[in-house]
């Protein structure tokens, strides 16, 4: 139940001031994809690659943040629903902070996409990993498609649980036409474009 008497505390830094201090702007670059679709990867190489150049950057991560924050959720619609709503409202108070979030999760449903789309407005921005499902199943790195398909897993997104891809997403990443060097440069090309000062 929501509590009652809280009011907002606003604070005497503002978001723009820090990311003037940053030399960046801030947002959040929300993954969406297939298991093994490149989220991860890709994640893991733009962060390092802008941390190198001094970005204040963080990559928020399925498989990390199912170890602690959302270890209490399993795979039902209503768990992923309730793991992509505390994912957005961290990756929100990171954005505040003035970082450039990166998060890598499945986050299968518009809807719940959505809903972060609308608590981050203009810092939101949804990048799809669109890697077809028979890639995925091929590159299978952690042997999760072959224990779903003999059963042993249940609700596994592609072969018994939906995934809703992006209609309009504001960047298309297609990892089974591009090397991961060629997808890191088209996403380096659009964190210029979107989070430098000009
Ligand atoms: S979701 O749908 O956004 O809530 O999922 P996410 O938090 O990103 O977690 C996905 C990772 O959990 C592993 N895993 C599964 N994925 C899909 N379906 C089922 N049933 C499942 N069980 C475990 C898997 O390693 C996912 O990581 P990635 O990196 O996507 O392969
Ligand atoms: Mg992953």
């Amino acid at each position: 139940m929501k509590s009652t008497n809280i009011q907002h505390t606003k604070h005497l830094v503002s978001p723009f001031d820090r990311c003037l201090k940053n030399g960046h702007r801030n947002g959040i670059l929300w993954f969406t994809g297939l298991s093994g679709s490149g989220k991860t990867t890709l994640a893991l190489e733009l962060e390092r690659i802008l941390f190198q150049k001094g970005w204040y950057t963080f990559v928020l991560d399925g498989d990390n943040i199912r170890h602690g924050l959302c270890a209490d959720l399993g795979f039902s619609a209503a768990d992923r629903a309730e793991n992509i709503r505390r994912i957005g409202e961290v990756a929100k108070l990171f954005a505040d902070s003035g970082c450039l979030v990166i998060t890598a999760f499945i986050s299968p449903y518009r809807k719940d996409r959505d809903q972060i789309r609308i608590l981050a407005g203009d810092l939101f921005h949804e990048v799809y990993i669109a890697t077809p499902m028979e890639i995925c199943e091929q590159r299978d790195p952690k042997g999760l498609y072959a224990k779903a398909r003999r059963g042993e897993i249940e609700s596994f997104t592609g072969i018994s649980a939906p995934y809703e891809p992006p209609i309009t997403p504001d960047l298309l990443v297609e990892t089974s036409e591009l090397s991961v060097e060629d997808s890191l440069q088209q996403l380096l090309e659009y964190v210029r474009k979107k989070f430098t000062f000009t």
